[in-house]
């Protein structure tokens, strides 16, 4: 379908000069390999390993998008921070596939929480599939009117797992073993939910019916259940209906352990966004897409 659209265009609003409503970004300015990650200084730490010798494209869009364009390793590479959940993803995928007219490379880099014994905080996993897990507000407030809690198992949406890109998945593994050892990386099922709190098991004052969440995540999942975040799903779920092709995985460093309760210290956190930055980034320079022909466009940021 033609990639058209204008301010009068309220399917998909783009400005007169070809920026994308949210992003606020038009062609030329964004790559078609990405490292996406949800906060903002992370994209800035990444920015700054990207080739010196090239100029690096900044854009903070008045939605809170930030992107920056440049080269790593010579390749035309972005960073782009979009905040966190379902809608934030969903914004940054559809926006980025009208701008972008080649097959795409999409690798995000989050963090987590991790229910799995083989898993601990400061370790990466990379999401080999992604599925997600959604609030039935309805189903909650019957329970709720009825004065008692219900099992997680009829108060949220479970899909099944959804495939990453192999390709994406086997380049971002062998860099990301390169850089943390292969000991500190686990691949394995991701599950995004829609919130931080109720469809994560969080137990708070509100009324969630999330008591029994990790059993139910361990029955539904056969205890594969690697990874707990909040974007990943919307990403490979995205990929696969997408008209471009678009090469997607994700990996996320592990933050928190829901069985011990343990949470990783900051310098921690810095030190693995550091080096699973870098090798987020090597792997989207690096994998072959189909069509990896990408013209740069000839007002795009390289030839600014
Ligand atoms: C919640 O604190 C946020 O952290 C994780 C979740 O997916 C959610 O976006 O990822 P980021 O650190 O990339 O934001
Ligand atoms: N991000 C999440 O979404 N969940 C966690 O437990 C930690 C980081």
């Amino acid at each position: 379908m033609a990639k058209t659209g204008s301010l009068s265009d309220a399917n998909f609003p783009v400005d007169a000069d070809g920026h994308v409503y949210h992003l606020g970004v038009k062609r030329g300015q964004l790559a078609n390999r990405i490292v996406t990650v949800g906060d903002p200084r992370r994209a800035e730490l990444l920015s700054e390993m990207l080739d010196s010798d090239s100029p690096v494209f900044k854009h903070t869009s008045n939605r809170g998008f930030h992107t920056f364009t440049g080269r790593f390793n010579g390749v035309p590479v972005s960073v782009i921070a979009i905040g966190m959940g379902v809608a934030a993803m969903d914004f940054f995928v559809r926006e980025a596939e009208h701008i972008i007219d080649a097959p795409m490379a999409v690798l995000r880099l989050g963090t987590c929480g991790s229910p799995h014994t083989d898993v601990d905080i400061g370790m990466v996993v990379l999401a080999s599939s992604a599925a997600g897990i959604a609030r039935d507000c309805d189903a909650i407030l019957t329970a709720h009117a009825e004065g008692k809690p219900a099992s997680a198992e009829q108060c949220y949406r479970f899909t099944r797992p959804q495939p990453m890109h192999p390709g994406m998945v086997a380049v971002a593994q062998k860099h990301l073993q390169q850089a943390l050892g292969d000991n500190m990386v686990f691949t394995g099922l991701n599950v995004s939910a829609d919130t931080f709190y109720g469809s994560q098991g969080r137990r708070t004052a509100f009324f969630d019916c999330n008591a029994d969440m990790f059993e139910v995540l361990a029955r539904k999942y056969d205890g594969h259940v690697a990874a707990v975040e909040m974007e990943s799903y919307t990403l490979a779920h995205l990929a696969a209906c997408s008209p471009t092709p678009i090469a997607a995985a994700a990996c996320a460093i592990v933050l928190a352990n829901r069985n011990s309760n343990a949470f990783l210290d900051n310098d921690t956190i810095k030190s693995r966004e550091r080096s699973a930055g870098r090798a987020c980034l090597a792997a989207v320079a690096e994998i072959t897409l189909e069509d990896s022909e990408w013209q740069e466009s000839a007002d795009g940021v390289w030839n600014s």
